[in-house]
């Protein structure tokens, strides 16, 4: 999965986008890298980030989703906790719906459910406004996984039925460094019923903090990270850097003859 951020306080891809056209030159470049998914956000969702209001994420995000349906058969993914957001993508034509909130916004269970979309549940401890300020977990990995079984739970209820569902433990996502380097060591026991796991690491403050680098300079170790989600059971990797991570998966593969080594589905 590769990310798209059409914020105007883009992180990790050299700021804002003038017009539509760059971004989808980006996601068709990333597509032709060998990205399965192309994942469009339009609220940042970076620690102490600002809300913004859906006319704002709608304007960032739909006229790039519009455009780049067309060109491309790649899955596309749309980064929204806003059901009038998740309504107006399935009709533009969005497969994939990742929500870092986990459909626990007013109507998104719903919105998502009649979407057709597939789901990514992401777990957040507290709000990105906050959630950094002081992570606690008795035992981070059971409790993600709690949380995610709490809603998968809630979207089979809704009509979401399992073929639909992808599990995201929310790397960064309130959790100190070393939360995130467990639930990384346990990744495969966050798994509920067999449904897959995406893992996002790609130039997170963790990668940071262990290598000492700037967000640009993460490529080397948001591959390594990628890689050993990969081999500890993630199916689906969002990542800024597709082309690295394609090549590193290639040798995974040449290894192990899997994705993420054999005996897995
Ligand atoms: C530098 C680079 C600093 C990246 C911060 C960041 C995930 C996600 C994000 C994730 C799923 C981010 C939308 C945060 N992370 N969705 N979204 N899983 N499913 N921060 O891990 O990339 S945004």
């Amino acid at each position: 999965m590769g990310v798209l951020n059409l914020t105007p306080d883009s992180f990790s891809d050299g700021g804002h986008y003038a017009g539509t056209d760059p971004a989808l030159a980006r996601a068709l470049a990333m597509a032709a890298e060998g990205a399965a998914i192309i994942d469009l956000g339009g609220e940042s969702t970076r620690p102490g980030a600002a809300p913004v209001t859906v006319e704002e994420e709608r304007s960032r995000v739909l006229p790039v989703l519009e455009r780049l349906r067309p060109r491309t058969r790649a899955i596309l993914s749309i980064d929204t906790r806003k059901p009038e957001l998740m309504r107006a993508a399935a009709a533009a034509g969005a497969d994939l719906i990742n929500d870092v909130y986990a459909l626990r916004a007013p109507g998104a269970l719903e919105a998502a459910a009649e979407s057709g979309c597939a789901v990514c549940l992401m777990h957040m401890q507290g709000e990105p406004r906050t959630m950094q300020r002081a992570p606690q977990y008795t035992d981070v990995v059971s409790e993600v996984r709690a949380f995610l079984k709490e809603r998968v739970e809630a979207c089979r209820a809704a009509g979401i039925a399992d073929e639909r569902l992808v599990l995201d433990p929310g790397f960064g996502f309130g959790k100190t460094l070393e939360h995130n380097l467990t639930l990384l060591r346990h990744l495969e026991e966050v798994r509920i019923d067999g449904l897959p796991i995406l893992a996002g690491l790609s130039r997170k403050s963790m990668i940071g903090t262990i290598t000492g680098k700037l967000s640009e300079e993460r490529v080397h170790g948001s591959v390594a990270a990628a890689l050993m989600a990969a081999q500890n059971g993630a199916r689906i990797l969002r990542v800024h850097d597709v082309a690295a991570t394609v090549d590193a998966l290639k040798v995974l593969q040449a290894v192990t003859g899997g994705p993420g080594g054999p005996g897995r589905q």
